[in-house]
């Protein structure tokens, strides 16, 4: 592993997507240090393109995926300026919580010239005047149409995007410094954006050409450390694998992210139901990532578009997103409370098509967030989330008994009671216990077998607990006898989780 390392004690990271970088720093004081989040994972901080004519309205979000520069020096984009992006490190720093960057080293534009964030103006998509020329580009200069063809993928054009000659000295070493500028502000880390479209090798040179400029640098403050999770989206039968990644650092786990939105969908399909998670992911997928490499989320930024009807632009996936209710704040409650990979939380905020941008002032300029679950939604404020990230970071690396016998401390389902399978319960060891009820029509009213210490402890979910006060509403808390067991009605749709983090 070349630079990558895990992020430390508090496990979670939150994609606060399109958010300002003023908006970023208020919400790791006010909110995600308390809740022990451990890192945002902030959009694109380079110079990208400006089209206020393009996509549905104007401005989309997307067009921040089109790099025009990497010199930070006079870095503005529509979430802020360097000012801004140093007040934000400084201040989440502040409150424990890490900044991982989305950087987007692959390519450039698809347009045929303009203007940047910034104000470089160039004239066409393979001139950016000052960072690269049309020697820096590969020549394969047309989208990629053949996902089984492994020159293709990474030597064309990913949607049109310029792509860069990865394999060149020369920008291998210019991307490089960016990443060790942006790692000189204060970033922790860094999701690599289209990463199946760079050969892992060039990848790799890119990361040692940072750990080069970092340690050619005497004023050097950063870490040295950075952490990095991969984007190589997994394909059935396609030549690029996630595995050949590894190497590099951690990688986004797609398939567990279609696995869970699957489980978790409906009630009334029997193919698909909770209690097949059990073993999750043992024996499941093709090749799936170890839970100490894995990023895995229940939907993101793309994933999250694609599950929108065709007519608005998406692919009808079968992706849970914040659109779904209480369904998809179940699945996140498994995707935190069980014992694989690191989570990625996604916030959103609201669209209708797949190209609505943010919410934005008449120039491009996204406005300042409020957390109103209409223009944005802030899932990651949702009890089911925010409250399961203590559970997290309190039950540590403590496994679930996957064991097809486990005894009903450990594992238990209503297949056990003839239900549909619907409704599970499970363990980490002695650190903390879970109940998913994602059954529609009936509650589930029972005595519940842990290995918890007895005690009086805090549903954090919906219980409004405070470690500090260790307090806790009076309707959520639960008493562990001696034995183990607790009796509690957890209603249709909902959870209950205990952790040994929130007694009272
Ligand atoms: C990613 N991960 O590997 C991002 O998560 C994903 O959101 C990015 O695509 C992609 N890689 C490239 O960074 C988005 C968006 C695309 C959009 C690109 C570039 O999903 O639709 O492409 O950003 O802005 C757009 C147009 C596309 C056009 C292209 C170039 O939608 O039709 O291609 O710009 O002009 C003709
Ligand atoms: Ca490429």
């Amino acid at each position: 592993r070349a630079l990558a390392a895990p992020p430390g004690g508090r496990t979670v990271i939150v994609q606060l997507f399109q958010w300002p970088w003023k908006s970023v720093a208020a919400e790791c004081e006010t909110f995600l240090g308390r809740k022990g989040y451990g890192a945002v994972q902030v959009s694109p901080p380079h110079e990208h393109v400006v089209l206020p004519d393009a996509g549905d309205g104007g401005h989309p979000w997307w067009q921040d995926y089109q790099p025009v520069s990497y010199d930070l020096d006079r870095l503005r984009t529509r979430r802020g300026d360097l000012a801004d992006f140093k007040d934000m490190v400084a201040r989440c720093h502040a409150g424990g919580v890490k900044i991982y960057a989305d950087a987007v080293v692959n390519h450039t534009t698809g347009v045929s010239g303009g203007q940047g964030s910034a104000g470089t103006r160039f004239p066409d998509k393979y001139t950016y005047p000052g960072t690269f020329s049309d020697a820096d580009f590969h020549t394969c200069r047309r989208p990629i149409r053949d996902y089984r063809d492994r020159w293709e993928v990474q030597n064309c054009e990913l949607e049109n995007l310029a792509d860069l000659k990865t394999e060149s000295p020369y920008v291998r070493t210019r991307l490089g410094r960016y990443l060790k500028d942006l790692a000189s502000l204060g970033v922790d880390g860094f999701r690599l954006d289209a990463s199946k479209h760079m050969p892992a090798a060039d990848i790799a040179a890119i990361l040692r050409e940072t750990r080069a400029h970092i340690d050619a640098d005497p004023s050097y403050t950063g870490t040295r450390d950075p952490y990095v999770y991969q984007e190589v989206l997994y394909g059935s039968g396609e030549p690029v694998r996630p595995s050949e990644y590894r190497g590099n650092g951690d990688l986004k786990e797609v398939q567990a992210m279609n696995f869970i939105s699957r489980k978790f969908w409906s009630a009334a399909d029997p193919a698909d139901r909770i209690h097949q998670l059990h073993a999750f992911p043992v024996g499941w997928g093709d090749d799936m990532e170890a839970g100490d490499r894995a990023v895995v989320m229940v939907d993101n930024h793309d994933s999250q578009r694609d599950a929108l009807p065709a007519a608005d632009g998406g692919q009808d996936r079968q992706i849970l997103t914040y659109k779904k209710g209480a369904a998809y704040r179940l699945a996140n409650v498994f995707l935190l409370g069980w014992d694989y990979g690191t989570p990625l939380v996604m916030s959103s905020f609201g669209f209708t098509r797949r190209d609505t941008s943010p919410p934005r002032t008449a120039d491009g300029t996204t406005t300042p967030v409020t957390c109103d679950g209409a223009n944005w939604i802030c899932e990651h404020r949702h009890s089911e989330t925010a409250d399961m990230v203590g559970f997290r970071n309190a039950v540590g690396d403590t496994p679930v008994n996957k064991a097809a016998d486990a005894p009903e401390q450990d594992w238990y389902s209503d297949r056990s009671e003839g239900g549909p399978g619907n409704k599970i319960a499970f363990s980490r060891g002695a650190k903390g216990y879970v109940v998913i009820n994602r059954d529609e029509t009936t509650g589930w009213n029972r005595t519940y077998r842990t290995r918890l210490p007895a005690g009086r402890y805090c549903n954090v979910i919906g219980g409004d607990h405070d470690p500090a006060a260790r307090s806790c509403k009076a309707t959520h808390v639960v008493t562990v006898a001696a034995d183990g067991t607790f009796t509690a009605d957890v209603p249709r749709m909902s959870a209950l989780a205990l952790h040994v983090g929130a007694t009272v």
